[in-house]
């Protein structure tokens, strides 16, 4: 369309010329530009050799083209900043068990434990002389050891003030004749011990036991039989002896935390 509008005007004004040189009477000299010779009598009507007209304007920007096929693609971009904390999730179930762990560190020193005097019973006695009498309790009146006096020698029994169990035992010398002792707990033997005697010599007799005795109990000995028997015998080098102790008290919870 321009171009044509730039045609229409270079037509117009080459004609303009036209009547110029006409009223000169001028004629071209250089024929390369000379392409048609003027026909006076058809002035301009034919003549297309003119001056060649000023460039048009420039024209509207033209359309978008079509998108081009997608680029290669590129290299990978750097990290972006990490993003908020996102809320708790759901709590999972349990694992399994671990495996067992180190010995704890020794806990700390107990409190001090009550006296164990309380728990104290025990008695060492001998005689001074020859049992004379049978079926009474032998009274020992030598006193070795009688703390707790459990031990009385007026009747010659040990008398239990803490239940619990303890051990009897019993060293007796034998002379003049058979001796046959029995060990009593409260009126009933427990237990015997026979040693026969023979002339010119001297014996011993003995005996042990572990009893569980109660409060009130009580325990000796005495020759079993009559005067046959009563052999037991001491004198200031040949000691009959008897002793015994608690070897561990019954102790109650209430006992404990008294
Ligand atoms: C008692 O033992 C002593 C020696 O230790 C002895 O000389 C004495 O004869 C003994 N008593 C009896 C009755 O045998
Ligand atoms: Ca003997």
């Amino acid at each position: 369309m321009n171009f044509l509008w730039a045609l229409l005007i270079g037509f117009l004004l080459g004609g303009r010329f036209c009547q110029a040189q006409d009223e000169d009477q001028v004629e071209p000299e250089d024929p390369v530009v000379d392409v048609h010779r003027p026909d006076d009598r058809q002035p301009c009507t034919q003549w297309m050799g003119g001056v060649p007209g000023t460039p048009g304007h420039s024209g509207h920007p033209g359309r978008d083209g079509r998108d081009g096929h997608d680029g290669p693609k590129g290299d990978k971009g750097d990290s972006g900043e990490p993003g908020e904390k996102g809320d708790t999730g759901e709590k999972g179930p349990d694992g399994p068990m671990g495996p067992r762990g180190f010995p704890g560190t020794p806990g700390l020193k107990g409190e001090r434990g009550e006296s164990a005097f309380m728990y104290r019973s025990s008695f060492s006695v001998g005689l001074t002389d020859p049992v004379p009498a049978t079926n009474v309790p032998i009274r020992f009146s030598k006193f070795f050891h009688n703390e707790q006096r459990h031990y009385d020698d007026a009747t010659g029994k040990f008398r239990c003030v803490l239940p619990g169990v303890y051990f009897f035992t019993y060293h007796l010398t034998v002379y003049p004749k058979d001796a046959r002792v029995s060990l009593y707990k409260n009126d009933r033997t427990v237990m015997f011990t026979y040693d026969q005697f023979q002339d010119s010599n001297l014996d011993q007799a003995s005996g042990s036991i572990i009893l569980r005795l109660q409060a009130g109990d009580e325990v000796w000995l005495q020759v079993y039989g009559e005067e046959e028997f009563g052999g037991v015998y001491a004198d200031n080098t040949n000691d009959s002896t008897f002793s015994g102790f608690l070897l561990y008290p019954d102790i109650t919870t209430g006992d404990r935390r008294r």
